[in-house]
């Protein structure tokens, strides 16, 4: 029998559905029942009738099942961690919030607002605070409802989409740690100084390389690159948004895309690129396997689960504030 029909019948055996996020890789993709963002896979696990789910993805996705849905039991094949959410624990949240206040700004003041690349216990410490969740794709509208509250935006982690929000609305951003205190206190937008390295792989000479290689092609990038990257792209946009621009592109037009590599190749066939000359594979996304997946189903029949997703209830409901508060205006 082969491992992809083992998986199947353990997993009916256990009412299991198996989800994967859009960056891991083929062979995971294809037997996977639901596969998407962070935001769709959460919702769309809380929505199935399965009482296990089988999350292939990073730390931070699987915790946001378990705080929509206590209720289910939640196991990764890899406990795999986002670099970028690991960048920020609830310590350094607090330090941040010291650090503005300071500054001069008072707690009330502030508005924290999450990327969804974070921990549970960093999620609770924003909803805790009155702030919110977004996700790359709802982060223009989710940042222009946040600051209809008068509030300073303490976006977190990542520094490049706040940056690149920023830029977008027009707006003036800091880093916090790098920027001087009097941008820090000028601005719309202050960020905590996270970012992806896988992201930040991408470089305005890749896409001047593509371009004078190609004149007329088209590059699409991640607002997690650098906003140097960003601001010379044609189309910027979340893994989702990415996915359907480019399959509704005529199949002669030339593409290259700067996200993550497993997502790229599997685009489309013909005219492709990926926007680098390094592969842009995220190391954590890429390490679970068809036998990690096999070996959690066994653990879990066995009594023995591994990698369970276990939150305290306290910091559930305060991280459950903050993404509900985001799925409410989005
Ligand atoms: O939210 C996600 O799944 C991530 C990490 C990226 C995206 O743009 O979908
Ligand atoms: Fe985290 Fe970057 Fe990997 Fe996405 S690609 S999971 S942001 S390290």
């Amino acid at each position: 029998m082969s491992i992809q029909e083992e998986i199947r019948i353990l997993k009916e055996r256990l009412d299991a559905v198996l989800v994967a996020h859009f960056y891991q890789r083929d062979e995971i993709v294809e037997i996977a029942d639901i596969t998407g963002d962070s935001l769709e896979l959460a919702k769309r696990a809380m929505g199935s009738p399965r009482s296990l789910v089988v999350f292939c993805g990073v730390g931070f996705m699987g915790q946001s099942v378990k705080i929509l849905a206590p209720q289910k039991r939640v196991v990764m094949p890899r406990l795999a961690c986002c670099s970028m959410a690991r960048m920020i624990d609830s310590a350094y949240f607090d330090e941040s919030i010291q650090k503005l206040e300071e500054y001069g700004l008072l707690k009330e003041a502030i508005l924290p607002l999450a990327y969804i690349n974070s921990s549970a216990e960093v999620k609770a410490k924003v909803g805790a605070m009155g702030g919110l969740v977004c996700t790359s794709a709802n982060a223009v509208k989710i940042m222009q409802k946040a600051q209809e509250s008068g509030k300073k935006i303490f976006f977190l982690p990542d520094r490049c989409l706040g940056q690149n929000l920023a830029k977008q609305g027009g707006q003036k951003s800091a880093v916090l740690g790098s920027s001087s205190k009097e941008e820090v206190l000028g601005a719309d937008i202050i960020c905590y100084d996270g970012f992806c390295s896988v992201h930040q792989l991408f470089t305005p000479q890749d896409i001047e390389f593509y371009r004078q290689k190609f004149p007329d092609i088209l590059i699409a990038v991640h607002p997690e690159c650098d906003p140097s990257v960003v601001e010379r792209a044609d189309f910027v946009g979340s893994t989702s948004q990415i996915i359907t621009f480019v399959k509704n592109l005529p199949l002669e037009q030339k593409v290259a895309v700067g996200t993550e590599y497993n997502l790229v190749n599997r685009l489309r066939e013909k005219n492709t690129y990926v926007l680098s000359s390094t592969k842009p594979e995220c190391p954590t996304m890429n390490e679970t396997t068809l036998e990690d997946i096999l070996e959690c189903l066994k653990a879990f029949e066995r009594g023995e689960p591994l990698n369970e997703i276990t939150l305290e209830e306290e910091v559930r409901l305060e991280a459950h504030l903050a993404l509900s508060r985001m799925m409410e205006l989005s």
